[in-house]
């Protein structure tokens, strides 16, 4: 069984987040989400996420392309992540290229382009200033 694993915030979420997953899942099998935890995204972003850690995996859990969901609690333990769910592809979108390539010693790394058009930061903004 070929294995993918893939992590992100998924606050908001939307069609980006929706087609990465499936395009993660159609290269193998079984597909693992990292979802950041809120001190993680805090950490990242420098704002708390507009869902809380648990309504966002629960979001992404229901998706039928996702196979098992779990906290992302640092962006340090991700070579542990990878070695203990036996990953075989690390999936991520294209604005991390190159971040994560020092993985390829553990797994396949790949980077899909960004849907372009979407992203969370704009549907927030759009949504304070009506
Ligand atoms: N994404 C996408 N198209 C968009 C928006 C997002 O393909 N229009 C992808 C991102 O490239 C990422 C995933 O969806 O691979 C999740 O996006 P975010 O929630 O913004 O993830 P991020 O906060 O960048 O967390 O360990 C790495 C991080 O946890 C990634």
């Amino acid at each position: 069984m070929k294995k993918i694993i893939t992590f992100g915030t998924f606050d908001v979420f939307h069609a980006g987040h929706v087609k990465i997953l499936q395009r993660a899942k159609s290269l193998g099998d079984y597909l693992i989400v990292g979802v950041s935890s809120d001190a993680l995204n805090f950490a990242k972003k420098g704002r708390n996420p507009v869902y809380s850690e648990q309504d966002r995996m629960t979001i992404v859990a229901a998706l039928a392309c996702v196979d098992e969901v779990f906290v992302e609690e640092s962006l340090e333990l991700k070579g542990e992540y990878i070695a203990n769910y036996q990953a075989d592809v690390l999936v991520m979108g294209d604005d991390w290229a190159g971040k994560f390539d020092h993985f390829s010693e553990l797994c396949e790394v790949t980077y899909f382009t960004r849907t372009p058009s979407v992203s969370t930061t704009e549907i927030i903004e759009v949504v304070r200033s009506d």
